[in-house]
């Protein structure tokens, strides 16, 4: 895990995404991420304009949204979102879970009714199907001219996932196949590093207060997650969209998140 401050880290991560997600942190002091997992394109929007200032990244998962599959539709939201970012100075992440063989999801990403790669600055893959799967995303990045990061599934967050341990070790020898593309996990704790690496965490499965929701979704603390188990940015949904006044939720799980990094980076961690 890294006790460095994401400032410094700022300067000298190996991705383009991961300098500017780790630099904006720092400018915001936020390592909070809202996962907008609601179906109404109008909602995500206001609420993403209230919580902009308090977060670095926006998760969505847009095939959750049923937009009658009108391009139009889904080509404004999608400018509307990049606006945000923009005005709120915040990142995109698709949560997207990319699952097949390289030419599959070089299509899926680059094309069908979402174009994916020309709104996220960040998106993700498992790593099941093996390193093609990475060259295929990037591919679409390259194709399109645009700076791209990819993070690899190592580690679920759900009861009996099959991920941690040797599954994450192996996907993170996959990662270091392009350390220009791929900058960071999903995973419930820090990664090995060796010299001249710097792997960006991102941890869903974050709650204040539930351990579960019943369907195996199974929840840490933001002191759990970042100051003892060295992960970077908090993957919040419910604990944030399900809260009455959603503004204050997330700046306290902004500040707890940010309490956690601050005191990992005192204690030397
Ligand atoms: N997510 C997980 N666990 C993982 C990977 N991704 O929960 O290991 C995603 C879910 C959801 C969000 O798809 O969008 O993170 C978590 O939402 P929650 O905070 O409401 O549980």
């Amino acid at each position: 895990m890294s006790s460095r401050t994401y400032e410094s880290r700022a300067r000298t991560h190996p991705t383009a995404i991961g300098r500017t997600l780790l630099s904006l942190m720092a400018a915001k002091k936020t390592n909070l991420c809202v996962s907008v997992d609601i179906t109404d394109a109008a909602t995500i929007l206001s609420l993403l304009d209230a919580v902009g200032p308090s977060i670095c990244v926006a998760k969505t998962h847009i095939d959750i949204i049923p937009f009658s599959n009108s391009p139009s539709s889904i080509a404004e939201f999608t400018a509307a979102l990049s606006a945000l970012a923009e005005k709120h100075n915040f990142l995109i992440f698709e949560d997207r879970k990319f699952a097949d063989i390289g030419s599959t999801v070089k299509a899926q990403y680059g094309g069908g009714v979402y174009n994916i790669a020309k709104w996220a600055h960040i998106t993700n893959a498992h790593s099941v199907p093996g390193p093609g799967i990475v060259a295929g995303l990037k591919e679409v990045a390259e194709e399109l001219g645009v700076t791209r990061a990819l993070l690899m599934l190592g580690e679920m967050s759900s009861k009996g996932n099959l991920g941690g341990g040797e599954y994450l070790a192996k996907t993170l020898e996959m990662a270091r196949g392009d350390t220009e593309f791929v900058m960071g996990f999903i995973a419930q704790c820090a990664v090995d590093t060796r010299e001249g690496e710097d792997w960006i965490v991102m941890t869903p499965g974050v709650d204040l207060g539930r351990k579960g929701d019943g369907l195996g979704q199974q929840y840490n603390t933001p002191d759990r997650v970042v100051r003892e188990k060295g992960c970077d940015v908090i993957i919040v949904g419910r604990g944030i969209i399900g809260a009455e006044d959603k503004v204050a939720k997330a700046e306290e799980y902004r500040k707890a998140g940010w309490e956690a990094y601050e005191k990992r980076v005192a204690e030397g961690r």
